[in-house]
């Protein structure tokens, strides 16, 4: 089967761009296309929980707090995961930024909705995952 390429626009902070061209060079890649499939497939491979059973684990970002309604948005996703979130941790790491962990427990298709809903939430920057199968 022949995998088609599909053109798209999309619209990026310059500063992000400049900080993805530098990383992009350095690591050898001679055009943007293979870097971003490359980190298309990364994101891929890090936000899809395998199906299935139950799961413990942490999910841990950070946030700038300054960014409008980002703290109102994240207690009331949180509040809407209560029955999966069994513990919050939060720290305040600069003048801007803050990181939380939460412990979570659930299916894996709630820890998968509520890792996604957070790192959706505007102002989160480096949701990570570390799960761990229960019995
Ligand atoms: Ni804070």
């Amino acid at each position: 089967m022949v995998d088609r390429v599909t053109r798209f626009g999309v619209s990026l902070s310059s500063k992000l761009v400049e900080r993805f061209d530098r990383i992009i060079s350095e690591l050898g890649y001679d055009n943007r296309s293979k870097a971003i499939a490359d980190a298309i497939t990364e994101f891929i491979h890090q936000k899809k929980i395998p199906d299935g059973g139950n799961l413990t684990g942490t999910i841990s970002y950070i946030y700038d707090h300054h960014v409008s309604d980002v703290n109102k948005k994240l207690v009331e996703l949180q509040h809407g995961f209560e029955k999966n979130i069994r513990s919050t941790m939060h720290s305040h790491i600069t003048h801007d930024e803050c990181v939380e962990v939460l412990i979570v427990e659930g299916s894996a298709k709630e820890i998968q909705t509520l890792y996604g809903e957070l790192g959706a939430v505007r102002g989160v920057q480096n949701c990570k995952i570390s799960t761990l199968k229960l019995k």
